[in-house]
This record gives structure tokens, C-alpha cells and sequence, in this order.
């Protein structure tokens, strides 16, 4: 090889010189050569090793995923310092079932108020009397309506206008907390949507025990509303739909019309069965009543279990149960939450309630708010 090199072409093949180290001319043609494109072959592309199709771990579906897609894009962020204090008051708070009623009648703050509204009318009555007839009537009347109860009523001697009347209830049951309602079908998850939501986030697999649940249909049957912490009511409802009685459709349509203090309707549907027709009627009504109200998608590890843990078929499965019932077009657009309250051995935690609380404590406009924990600390045994 002295005295010859070997020149590489694009090739693979080389050509020969016979110098130690190639004249100037000699290389620049043998450049130009090579670079000619024409004259070059094109270079085949190397045959790449056949790929491996690239299995992805298969990654365990969450309800914190699903809310990921399907959640309203415009709701604004928590930030981790809310996110923080409302799990506080969630995992904390006292719970105390304050009343289970049947109508919206017999909730302790509607019985005074249906109380203030018959006094009023009764006042108003009185005063149509003075100004008609008799100017002396209304005192009249009065003096014989104190002498005959005095317990009810306390007339000043001065204005004889009823300042006070006793009602027996406890002042506690009358504070004006925002209210928010479980609503759905009979075994939609109502009751143990509640449990969820106040179990410690630390308990992964397990709820504790506040609102009874069961399998068995209409297991719920009067409005039952549990104070937490002193700063919100929740109320849970006996369902609507398959074995409910129309006596419990009218307390919860009663509830709906007139309590002031019910900040957001929660209508809990279960994912894997999807909208009833009775899901339909009810949200209808809502939209009539311009209540605000908000979708919380439940037993989402039954949903994932269903579809092996796939989520092409989760999503597809999600998406025609929205496109059945038009959600679209819906004049309000509640947000969706997807929840899972109990486990499986696809999904292995309790997931979606994080992102519930927060919109619970939005909802009821105390998100911005620092929740101090003694005021809400936790009875034992509860
Ligand atoms: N797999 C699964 N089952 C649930 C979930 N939530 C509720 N259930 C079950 O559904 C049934 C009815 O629940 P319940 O809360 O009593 O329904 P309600 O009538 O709406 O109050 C019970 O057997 C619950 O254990 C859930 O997230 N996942
Ligand atoms: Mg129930």
C-alpha cells in the first residue's frame, strides 16, 4: 500500500492513486466527482431493524384523568394553599346530622319562616281592618290574641307590633349556612358519595361511616342534612326513579322550589349506567328552575373495570353517553366530576374527590377562605 492511497467514494468503492498524498487537482476532481449528483448513486437508506412495537406500560385510568378531559376548561385553578385547607376542613370538620325531614316544611328554619310569613300576613290582615273599619280594631284584636297565647306571641305595649315568638328550636338549626344537595336516582351513590367526600384522603380503600348506604334500592327515604363544621350543610336525598315513593319525589322537588340556602344541586349519576330518563326530567327542571347545578359521574372503577382498564374504550363509552342525551346543547353546562368511591384491581385508590371538594367550597363561596381547624375539629367516634 506505500505510496498509493485509497480515496472513499459515496460508493463504497475506492479509487486508487499513486502518490503519497493526492495532487490538489486530483482531489478536486475526484470532489467534484463525488459531489456530482447525478453521477453519484443514491444512497439506499439503511433497511432499519423491524420495529418492535412499543408497548406503553399500561397505565392505571383515575377519575383525576377523566376530569382532566371532560371538566370545564374554564373553571379557574386552585391553588395547592385552598386545595390544602379544603382537604383540612373535609378530613376534619364535624359532622352533626342536624334534621331528617320528609317535606321541606319540617326543616327547622322553614317551620320559623312559614311561622314569620303567617304573622306577617295576620299583620297585614290587622292593618286592612284599621284602615277599612274599625281604627281601634287591630289593638282589639291584638289584646285578645296576647291574653289567649301568650307563649307565641309578645306584643309591646307601645307598638303592638310582635317583636318574638317561641318556636322551641334550637338557635343552632336556624343559622344561615349555604346548602348543598345529593341528588339522583335510588343507588346512583348518593350516600356514599357524602361518606367519600368526608372521609380522610389518608383512608385510600376504606369510607367511614355518616350516611347509610346499601345496596338495596330506595335505602334512603327522607332529606337528611348533616352540618359540617359549622360552616356548611350538606343534604342527602332519598333518589328519585325505580322504587322511589312520590311522596320523596315531592319533598325533593319541594326542597328544589323553595330553600333559599341551596347554593348547588350535586345529580349524582352512576358512569357505567349512565343518564336515565329520569337523570333527563330532572335536569330539565333544573335548567325551568335556573337552579345551578353540577354532574358527578360516580363508580367510575366499576366503569374502567368494565373496559379492562382501556382507555379508548373508557373515553368512547364516555363520549357516546354525552352525545346520547345532547350534553352539548344544554343551556347550562354544569361542570363534570368523575368520582370512584370504593376500589378495584384496576383502580386502587378513591379518586376524583379532591377536585368535588374544592367546587363544593366554590360553590358555597368559601374557597378564597382560611379554614382554621379548631372550629371544626372533629368529634370522636363520629
Ligand atoms: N363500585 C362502586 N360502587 C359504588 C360506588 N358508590 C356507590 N356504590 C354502591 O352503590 C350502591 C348504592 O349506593 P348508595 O350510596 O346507597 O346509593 P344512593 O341510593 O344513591 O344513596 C351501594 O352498594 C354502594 O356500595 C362507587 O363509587 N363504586
Ligand atoms: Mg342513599
Amino acid at each position: 500500500m506505500l505510496g498509493k492511497c485509497a480515496i472513499p467514494l459515496r460508493t463504497g468503492c475506492f479509487i486508487r492513486c499513486n502518490s503519497a498524498s493526492p495532487s490538489r487537482t486530483s482531489v478536486s476532481v475526484l470532489a467534484a466527482l463525488i459531489n456530482t449528483p447525478e453521477e453519484a448513486p443514491i444512497a439506499k437508506p439503511k433497511p432499519k431493524a423491524s420495529p418492535t412495537p412499543k408497548i406503553p406500560p399500561k397505565k392505571p385510568i383515575t377519575a383525576e384523568f377523566l376530569n382532566q378531559i371532560y371538566r370545564n376548561k374554564l373553571v379557574p385553578r386552585v391553588s395547592s394553599v385552598q386545595r390544602g385547607n379544603t382537604n383540612a376542613f373535609f378530613n376534619q370538620g364535624s359532622i352533626d346530622l342536624e334534621w331528617s325531614v320528609t317535606s321541606v316544611r319540617d326543616i327547622p328554619s322553614e317551620v320559623v319562616k312559614n311561622m314569620e310569613r303567617e304573622m306577617y300576613a295576620k299583620q297585614e290582615k290587622q292593618r286592612e281592618l284599621v284602615e277599612v273599619k274599625d281604627p281601634n280594631a287591630i289593638e282589639r284584636e291584638l289584646d285578645a290574641k296576647y291574653n289567649a297565647n301568650k307563649h307565641d306571641l309578645t306584643v309591646t305595649a307601645t307598638s303592638a307590633i310582635p317583636t318574638k315568638f317561641k318556636t322551641g328550636i334550637e338557635l343552632r338549626f336556624l343559622s344561615k349556612l349555604p346548602e348543598i344537595l345529593l341528588l339522583g336516582s335510588t343507588n346512583a351513590g348518593k350516600s356514599t358519595l357524602f361518606n367519600n367526600l368526608f372521609s380522610p384522603l389518608e383512608r385510600t380503600r376504606s369510607l367511614a361511616e355518616f350516611a347509610y348506604t346499601s345496596s338495596r334500592l330506595n335505602y334512603t327515604k327522607t332529606l337528611n342534612c348533616f352540618n359540617v363544621g359549622n360552616l356548611i350543610r350538606v343534604v342527602d336525598t332519598p333518589g328519585y326513579g325505580v322504587k322511589a315513593a312520590l311522596s320523596q319525589g315531592r319533598a325533593v322537588m319541594g326542597y328544589l322550589q323553595e330553600r333559599e340556602e341551596c347554593k348547588r344541586v350535586y345529580l349524582v349519576i352512576s358512569a357505567p349506567d349512565g343518564f336515565k330518563k329520569t337523570d333527563m326530567m330532572v335536569i330539565n327542571m333544573l335548567q325551568d328552575l335556573c337552579l345551578p347545578f353540577e354532574l358527578v359521574l360516580t363508580k367510575v372503577d366499576k366503569l374502567i373495570a368494565a373496559n379492562h382498564n382501556n382507555i379508548e374504550k373508557v373515553t368512547a363509552q364516555l363520549d357516546r353517553m354525552f352525545e346520547e342525551v345532547e350534553f352539548s346543547t344544554w343551556g347550562i353546562q354544569p361542570d363534570v366530576f368523575f368520582v370512584n368511591s370504593l376500589v378495584n384491581k384496576h383502580v386502587e385508590k378513591r379518586g376524583g374527590v379532591q377536585a368535588l371538594r374544592c367546587g363544593i367550597m366554590s360553590a358555597c363561596g368559601l374557597d378564597g377562605m382560611a379554614l382554621k381547624p379548631f372550629k371544626y375539629k372533629r368529634r370522636e367516634g363520629v
